[in-house]
């Protein structure tokens, strides 16, 4: 699977989190948490940017004065995929459990919000992407399922409601709606993030619908289709050093099968 790491920099820790790093970065660090995407494209609708609030991260240096937070399988693979400065090197320095970074504020890249804050969902997988996943409600289900649960819940989930209720663009249009996701949970009577069933169907749906019928609806491609504008927008966000390219190993596997 080839994702797009993009790279949103921290600009205020969360309290907990400050307290767990404390004399663990340089003074002046850069400091970045690194969502995988498959959909480069829809990047103005970020609203937020999810981590498993179980799940543990390192923080791990990319380059001089330069540092992700992602998990520690996401570091192995990209030791060997150039993307560090040294080849094969992996160098920790510290280690922090998701649920210390809630509340964090970080620049979102292309993102009608220019800074959102790191939320909680139950559902992000240790063993996909970088374990860190930016939140697009307009063209996720997923994404706007737990939106609407954590605006519903914010005490529950121990965030602010307003973190959780950045109002939603329309980045893609379609023959059915200009929100497919919103649309599609709605039609398929998604109340939950563990209507899974639904989830799955309403993804599989919206990245098909998004993909060969979509047109932009936002950005520097709008009035483009999505097939066309995606590769644009991957490499604005490469060249303006805002992403980098990274793959999973299962690559070779799947490709194998077609
Ligand atoms: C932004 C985005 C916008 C995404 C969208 C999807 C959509 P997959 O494998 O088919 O689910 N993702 C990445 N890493 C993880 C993880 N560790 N755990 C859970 N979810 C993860 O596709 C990968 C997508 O799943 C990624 O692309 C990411 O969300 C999420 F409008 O990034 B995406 C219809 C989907 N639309």
């Amino acid at each position: 699977q080839e994702y797009t790491a993009l790279k949103l920099k921290v600009t205020e820790w969360a309290p907990k989190a400050a307290e767990a790093l404390k004399g663990k970065l340089p003074e002046g660090a850069n400091v970045y948490l690194c969502p995988a995407t498959l959909r480069p494209e829809t990047m103005y609708g970020q609203v937020c940017c999810f981590v498993g609030p179980a799940l543990k991260y390192g923080v791990f240096k990319a380059a001089e004065n330069e540092y992700f937070v992602i998990t520690e399988r996401a570091a192995k693979n990209m030791a060997y995929q150039g993307i560090f400065e040294k080849e094969g090197v992996i160098e920790k320095a510290a280690d922090i459990v998701g649920s210390d970074l809630i509340g964090t504020l970080v620049n979102a890249p292309l993102s009608v919000h220019k800074e959102v804050y790191v939320l909680p969902m139950d559902t992000v997988l240790a063993t996909k992407g970088t374990g860190v996943v930016t939140s697009v409600p307009s063209d996720s289900p997923d994404d706007c399922a737990m939106m609407t649960e954590l605006a519903k819940k914010p005490e529950f989930y121990g965030i602010q409601k307003e973190w959780a209720e950045k109002e939603i663009v329309s980045v893609i249009k379609t023959p059915t709606s200009d929100l497919l996701a919103p649309y599609l949970v709605k039609k398929l009577k998604i109340n939950s993030p563990k209507d899974a069933k639904q989830l799955l169907e309403a993804k599989e749906l919206a990245y098909k619908e998004g993909f060969y019928q979509g047109i932009m609806n936002y950005g520097d491609f709008k009035g483009e289709k999505v097939e066309t504008a995606k590769p644009k927008v991957r490499q604005q966000l490469i060249d303006a050093g805002d992403a980098f390219a990274y793959s999973e190993p299962e690559n070779k596997v799947v490709s194998r099968s077609g």
